[in-house]
This record gives structure tokens, C-alpha cells and sequence, in this order.
């Protein structure tokens, strides 16, 4: 095994191709409707095409799985984008990563190759092993990897030497039957895809209005007359949502982009949907501030300290439902103004335009993403966004609240089943009341602690239920030397990916169905706290393929036996039963099999009533500490992001194309005069050098409109330079939208 950097510099075909030109001035329209087919065509062909695509988001069909974006109530016959089409075509692909792959290629062959390459494989189709220090998987059958796997979590001193990884397309079924058996297993190591995603969301929420969730419906979005995009790529991430603030835009409301990159998404929309939409698009941001990265906290600062300068504060709402406004009021008071400019790299004439606009708004919606949650100061940031919103009386009225726009197309209804390493007693008390067993109360590791743990000998056994661990979590080469170490990894995937291939001592790939395979109905729940059904339609793509549930519930009976009192086999057998369980455990949840083919929306106590589940019955504004980066000479402060042709570590073509990248993942985009001032030509190839000597190599420089002192590189490529280390105060997250990097010449 290679124990250098676990992702090659390598990329399908030669990195000779990478082109670069204009950046695009409007997203959609016709050519995003030919991307999404020639992708469908290319994987599915093109009868198996039409059928998929019109099973999207529809009432029998399947939720699609490009993102979190909630459905409207009236749908569209095709109620998806170009990008859910691509997610589809990935999981729908003809493809196959059978045994031949595994027997033609070793291990460390295959790990030399790109993640493009890799993914484009295709499905898998057995169960893999490799055997202790083998050079190559072989097939095993079911039986013998569960019980591979009980003898070695058997082996280990503690159930805590085991952590148990969930990425977010996991059912509600199969994460709260897999929750069930860790927790009956003895431990609360149920890292998952939301501690590098909104897990500082979740905590900024939790804090402040007593509840991790937004607190906006899909029409309020589309009700607003002010709605903020901050941090946020929706052309890209949630094309859907583009349409939602298109509605808005035509009922007059007003749209503000805080981003240091001007993307394409947000400037014009041509809805495919509409003849209109497609000839003229609408204009979507009418302002835009292209704040520092990492300027967020001093931006919602500042505007909050103008808002009470103003005296534009709704007093009643403050006085009825609030704690703390005094003691934030005295604190902005002492804002440096010079910290602000630093920071956010904005004028305070531009500050100023977004304080009128917050002024002038009767109905304000904030809506962020992954620009906000991943740095240091991220939950502050969020806080701080929460003291605007609270402050102006912007929760628990028509058209008006918070909205983190969640990524995985369930991240969302996993927490509610309890994929979380630190569940509240009263969760533990409603399951332990619901299933009759005890369960762990001691609070388990997060994705970094897992790595640490892994690197240190703690955790032993790593098994993930879906994802891509190691391309998705910071350090990769430390990372990869933290799986090395353990004695088992194991991975429940629907294709194959780099976690695959850099494995412990001995190593498992489970084959499982995707949500469009036919499977008996699983539900999900949406950004915005919707539960709905989805119904698989399509073939299996494999006769040994297991749905995620079978898997839990089969391994749980060989693990635990009938050590507790869970009726596995007929979990397995009826999963309306797990949905009764569920029930039972779950508030919110009541007559959820009766409800879940109609769909239903869990309460959300701020949003339905203005009440606020904190520990005084008030939502709490809170004195935020400004936390500036500096950035030293010479170097720049590097956000890592996705690009247009990817879902997280799946990539599904080598084009940005609304950035103007064709051809190639491996550039880095910095400001033309920041350029000159390295005395490094765009076009270069460079090495990006991190913290302590971290390097990510052969980029090629690209002079793009970005903020002073700013840079921008793709995700999973950059990973390699995020310290493990450099997470978000209070919520773990990786800091991986700041990372202080310099430009060296490739020798
Ligand atoms: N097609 C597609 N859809 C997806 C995904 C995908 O990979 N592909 N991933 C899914 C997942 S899991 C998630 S979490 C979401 C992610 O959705 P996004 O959060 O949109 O994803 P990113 O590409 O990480 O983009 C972050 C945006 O934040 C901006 N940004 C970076 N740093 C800062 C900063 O300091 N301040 C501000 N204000 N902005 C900043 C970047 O310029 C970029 O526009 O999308 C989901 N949907
Ligand atoms: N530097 C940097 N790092 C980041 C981020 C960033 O912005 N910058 N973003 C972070 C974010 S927001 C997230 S959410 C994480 C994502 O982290 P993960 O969720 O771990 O990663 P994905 O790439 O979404 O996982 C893709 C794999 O999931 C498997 N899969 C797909 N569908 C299914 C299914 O239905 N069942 C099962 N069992 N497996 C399936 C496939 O094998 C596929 O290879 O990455 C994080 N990492
Ligand atoms: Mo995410």
C-alpha cells in the first residue's frame, strides 16, 4: 500500500485538455437542458432515460436524490434540473463494477486513478472482501461478511472501539434501524456527512431558537419581498431553488447575493421549464456584495450594529420573545469599523445598501449553505444571522425566517431518526421508551474525532453506510493513514469510491439499492422538515444487491442475536413496522404510515407559534466576538467548493461550465491583481502548500473575479490541505472554506 497522499494528481483524460474561458452571465436554459440529457443518454440510454426522469420528485416516484430542495405542492411533470438528472443518471447508470474490475486491477491500482475515473466504473454488483493485507478484492457472500463483521466488533474491549459512519441519502427506515442497532451494539459513534455540512447550523440554531431546523416553508420563500442568498451556489447546488426565488422575483421581491464570487446562478435565470424563462431568463440578484471569504461574521455585525443605530428593531417582537438584546446592543456599540473593512473587504456605502434593504423588507428570508458553515467562526456567524432575523421580527410569520439550505437529498431526516453522536436525554428517553433497551447516554466522536480516534488507536472497526469518507473528511493523507491503522473498514455503497480503496487491516464493499431501484416505500424529509414517500421503480442493478435496511436489520440479528428486544427479521420483512416504531419514538411522528403517502410537515414550534424550546422559553440574541483572519503575506485564503459537473466526491464530468472550466478539475482561481502581486502568471501550474507543509499538487492557475486576498480550488482535491485540526468553534465542522495557502511554482 502507497502511504503517500491518498488522491493522485492524476486526471481522465490528460490535464492537457483544461480550457478556460468566460465566466457564464446566467444559468439554465437551453444548454443546461442538453447537459442533463447527454448525461442520461450517455449512462442510461435512451428508453431507460424517459422512464427514470419522469419518476423524478413525482407523487409514485422517487425523491430525487440531487439535493434537499423541497417539491411544490403542484408539480411540474418534470420536477427536476440538470443536475438531479445527472445524480439520476450516476445511481441509474447501465455500468457495472463487478468482480472482473476488482480481479483485473489491484487495490493500489485502482487508487492511482482519478475519482472520475473511479466513479465512472459503475454500480457494484457483489459484496467485496479483501482479506488481511490482500493486494486485491475478492467476492464473498453475505453471510460470511456479516459474520466477518461480528467477529471483529466482537473482538474489540469496547463497543466504543467501533464508529459507525451515515452519509445522507440513508432512509429514514434504514438510518433509524441502524441507529437502533449501534446504540443496542453499546456505543454513540454515529459520525455522519453533517459534521462537515450544517452541523454549525444545527448548533447556532439549537442555541438560539431552540430547534436545529429553518423555520421557513417553501412558500414563504416564494412570499418574501426580501430574500438574502448568502454563501450559498444554487445554480449549481439547488438549481430547483432557483425557480422558487424566480416566483418570488415576479411578485416583486428583492434578492441579495453575499458571495466573493459572482455566480452565475444568481445573476440571470433561464427557467427550462418556461418558453419565457428560456428566450429572456430574469434577473435574479439585485445586489450583490462580494464579501471576503470569511467576512460574514463582521458583515452581520456591522448591518445589526446599523439596524440598532436606526432604531430598526421591532420592539414588540424583541420584547415578547427575546433574551439578551440589551447586552448584544451594548456590544455592537464597540464595533471596530476598521475590523469590518478587513474582514469583509466591503465599503461601508455597501454595508449600508444591504442595512436599507433589511429595513425596508416587511418579510425577510436568509438563506445559506456551506459558505457560512465551514470556518472557525462559523456558529458565531450563524448566531449572528439569527440576531438580524430575531431583531427585525422575521420568524414565525408568512414569508419570513432562517433557511439553511441542507445538501444530501435526507441529511435532514437522519438527525431526526438520531444519526447524531450527541442525542439529548429526551431523544434517548422516547427511543429507550419506544424499543425497550437501554441505550448509551455518554455523547460518541464526530467525523474528526473519528479520524483522531482511528490515528490513535481508539477505534479499530469503521463502518459507513454510504458516503465517501475519505474524499469528503479534511487531511486526506492523514485521514488515509487513520483508516490504514484500523483492523476492519467497511462500506455500504451503491459504486465504488476512494474510502473503497484505502482500507484496514481486512475490508468490505456491501452492494446496496438506490433510491431509484425497487425496494418497498421508504420516506425522506426535505430542507424545510417535509416527510414524504419514495418509491423505487427501476430494476436492481444486481441480483445481489441489499436494501440498506435488509443489511442493518441481517447484520443486527447476527451481531446482537436476541440480546435485545428488536424484532429485526420482521423490521426487514415490513418496514411500515420500523415507521411504527418511529412513531412511537419520534414526537411528531404520530399515524406516519397512515401519513407518509400523502406526505406531512413535523411541527416547528418558532415557525407555527413563536415559541422557542430554550432553556428560558425565549430565543437568545447573543454578543458575538468579531474573530478576523489574517492573512500573511504572500499567502491567500483558499475556500474549496464544488463545481458544476460533481455531487460532493462523485464527479460526474470535468466541465464548470458557469465558471468557464472545461476539461479539468485541478485549477485554482485567484484575483488578477493578487496574481501580480505573486509575481505568478495565470496559466501557471502550481503546487497549493498548506498549513505545515500540506500540499496539493499541479493546479493550474486561473485569474478570476474573487475578493482581495482570496482563492478558490475544487473539493475533493483540496482536501489534502485542511488541517485536521482547523475546525468551527463548538460544532467540529472542518474549516474548509478558510484554508491560508501559498502559490509554488511547479519546479
Ligand atoms: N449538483 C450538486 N448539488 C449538490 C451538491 C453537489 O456537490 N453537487 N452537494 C450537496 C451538498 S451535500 C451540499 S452541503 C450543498 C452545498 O451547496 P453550496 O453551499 O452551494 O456548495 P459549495 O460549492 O460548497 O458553495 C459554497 C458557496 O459559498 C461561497 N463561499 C465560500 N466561502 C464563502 C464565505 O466565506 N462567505 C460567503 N458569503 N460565501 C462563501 C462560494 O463562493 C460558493 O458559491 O449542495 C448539495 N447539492
Ligand atoms: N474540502 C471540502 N470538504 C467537504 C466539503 C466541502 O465543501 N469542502 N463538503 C462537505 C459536505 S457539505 C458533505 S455533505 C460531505 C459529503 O460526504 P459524503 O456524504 O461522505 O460523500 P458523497 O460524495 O456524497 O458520497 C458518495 C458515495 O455515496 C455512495 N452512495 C450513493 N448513493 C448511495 C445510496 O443510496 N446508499 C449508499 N449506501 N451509498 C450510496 C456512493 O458509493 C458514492 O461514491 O463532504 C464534506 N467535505
Ligand atoms: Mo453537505
Amino acid at each position: 500500500m502507497s502511504s503517500i497522499g491518498a488522491v493522485p494528481a492524476v486526471e481522465d483524460p490528460g490535464e492537457n485538455g483544461l480550457k478556460v474561458g468566460a465566466p457564464k452571465r446566467a444559468s439554465a436554459g437551453v444548454p443546461a437542458v442538453v447537459a442533463a440529457l447527454r448525461h442520461a443518454v450517455g449512462q442510461m440510454g435512451v428508453r431507460r432515460s424517459v422512464r427514470t426522469l419522469t419518476k423524478v420528485n413525482q407523487a409514485q416516484g422517487f425523491d430525487c436524490m440531487g439535493c434537499a430542495w423541497p417539491e411544490p405542492e403542484q408539480r411540474h411533470h418534470a420536477e427536476f434540473c440538470e443536475n438531479g438528472a445527472k445524480a439520476v443518471a450516476e445511481e441509474a447508470t447501465r455500468l457495472r463494477a463487478g468482480p472482473e474490475l476488482f480481479a483485473q486491477w489491484t487495490i493500489d491500482e485502482l487508487a492511482a486513478r482519478s475519482d472520475y475515473w473511479i466513479g465512472k466504473r459503475g454500480r457494484l454488483t457483489h459484496p467485496m472482501w479483501r482479506a488481511p493485507g490482500a493486494e486485491r478484492y475478492v467476492p464473498i457472500d453475505w453471510d460470511d461478511a456479516y459474520t466477518l463483521i461480528a467477529e471483529e466488533l466482537a473482538a474489540l474491549d469496547t463497543p466504543d472501539g467501533a464508529a459507525f459512519y451515515t452519509s445522507g441519502r440513508t432512509s429514514n427506515e434504514a438510518a433509524f434501524a441502524w441507529q437502533a442497532f449501534v446504540r443496542a451494539f453499546g456505543t454513540n459513534n454515529l459520525p455522519d456527512c453533517s459534521n462537515m455540512c450544517h452541523e454549525s447550523s444545527g448548533r447556532a440554531l439549537t442555541d438560539t431558537i431552540g430547534i436545529g431546523k429553518g423555520t421557513v416553508s417553501l412558500d414563504d420563500v416564494e412570499a418574501a419581498d426580501l430574500l438574502l442568498v448568502v454563501g450559498q451556489n444554487p445554480g449549481t447546488n439547488h438549481p430547483r431553488m432557483l425557480s422558487s426565488l424566480e416566483r418570488a422575483k415576479r411578485r416583486g421581491a428583492r434578492i441579495v447575493s453575499i458571495n466573493p464570487l459572482s455566480e452565475a446562478g444568481l445573476a440571470r435565470f433561464r427557467n427550462p421549464q418556461s418558453l419565457r424563462g428560456v428566450l429572456r431568463g430574469t434577473q435574479l440578484a439585485d445586489l450583490h456584495l462580494p464579501v471576503r471569504v470569511n467576512g460574514d461574521l463582521a458583515l452581520f455585525s456591522a448591518v445589526n450594529a446599523l439596524l440598532i443605530e436606526r432604531d430598526a428593531i421591532d420592539h414588540d417582537f424583541v420584547a415578547t420573545h427575546c433574551e439578551g438584546f440589551d447586552a448584544l446592543r451594548a456590544h455592537l456599540a464597540k464595533l471596530d469599523w476598521d475590523d469590518v473593512a478587513r474582514a469583509t473587504g466591503l465599503e461601508r456605502a455597501a454595508i449600508a445598501e444591504l442595512a436599507d434593504e433589511l429595513q425596508a423588507s416587511e418579510r425577510t428570508v436568509v438563506c445559506w449553505a456551506m459558505g457560512l458553515t465551514q470556518h472557525r467562526n462559523a456558529v458565531a456567524t450563524i448566531r449572528e444571522i439569527v440576531n438580524l432575523v430575531l431583531m427585525r421580527g422575521m420568524i414565525g410569520k408568512p414569508g419570513a425566517g432562517l433557511c439553511p439550505v441542507r445538501g444530501h437529498s435526507n441529511v435532514q431526516g437522519d438527525r431526526t431518526m438520531g444519526i447524531w453522536e450527541r442525542p439529548t436525554p429526551a431523544f434517548l428517553d422516547g427511543m429507550e421508551a419506544a424499543l425497550g433497551f437501554p441505550m448509551p447516554r455518554e455523547h460518541g466522536l464526530d467525523v474528526v474525532e473519528t479520524i483522531e480516534a482511528m490515528r490513535d488507536g481508539h477505534v479499530r472497526v469503521l463502518m459507513a453506510m454510504g458516503g465517501n469518507f475519505l474524499s469528503a473528511a479534511p487531511d486526506t493523507a492523514a485521514t488515509a493513514d487513520a483508516l490504514r491503522g484500523t483492523r476492519l473498514t467497511v462500506h455500504v455503497a451503491t459504486k465504488p469510491n476512494r474510502s473503497h480503496l484505502v482500507c484496514g487491516r481486512q475490508a468490505l464493499i456491501l452492494p446496496t439499492l438506490g433510491r431509484t431501484e425497487r425496494d418497498q416505500l421508504v420516506t425522506v424529509e426535505d430542507s424545510m422538515s417535509a416527510v414524504h414517500g419514495s418509491n423505487g421503480t427501476l430494476a436492481p442493478a444486481s441480483e445481489h444487491l441489499r436494501s440498506e435496511v435488509r443489511i442493518v436489520c441481517e447484520l443486527a440479528e447476527r451481531v446482537l442475536g436476541d440480546r435485545v428486544g428488536v424484532p429485526w427479521p420482521a423490521w426487514r420483512e415490513d418496514y411500515d413496522l420500523i415507521r411504527d416504531a418511529i412513531e412511537r419514538a419520534i414526537p411528531g411522528f404520530s399515524g406516519f404510515n397512515a401519513r407518509c403517502r400523502d406526505g406531512f410537515v413535523l411541527p416547528n414550534p418558532p415557525r407555527d407559534e413563536r415559541r422557542f424550546e430554550t432553556a428560558t422559553g425565549r430565543a437568545r440574541l447573543t454578543a458575538n466576538e468579531l474573530d478576523v483572519l489574517d492573512i500573511p503575506d504572500g499567502h491567500l485564503l483558499l475556500q474549496t467548493m464544488r463545481s458544476h459537473d460533481q455531487f460532493n466526491t462523485t464527479i460526474y464530468g470535468l466541465n464548470d461550465r458557469y465558471r468557464g472550466i472545461r476539461a479539468g478539475r485541478r485549477v485554482v482561481l485567484v484575483r488578477p491583481d493578487d496574481l501580480e502581486r505573486l509575481g505568478i502568471a495565470d496559466g501557471t501550474v502550481v503546487d497549493l502548500v498548506g498549513p505545515a507543509g500540506r500540499r496539493a499538487e499541479r493546479f493550474r492557475v486561473v485569474a478570476y473575479d474573487t475578493p482581495h486576498g482570496c482563492a478558490a480550488a475544487y473539493y475533493p482535491e483540496a482536501n489534502a490541505l485542511v488541517p485536521l485540526d482547523s475546525v468551527a468553534l463548538e460544532s467540529g465542522t472542518p474549516a474548509s472554506k478558510s484554508v491560508l495557502i501559498r502559490l509554488e511554482r511547479q519546479a
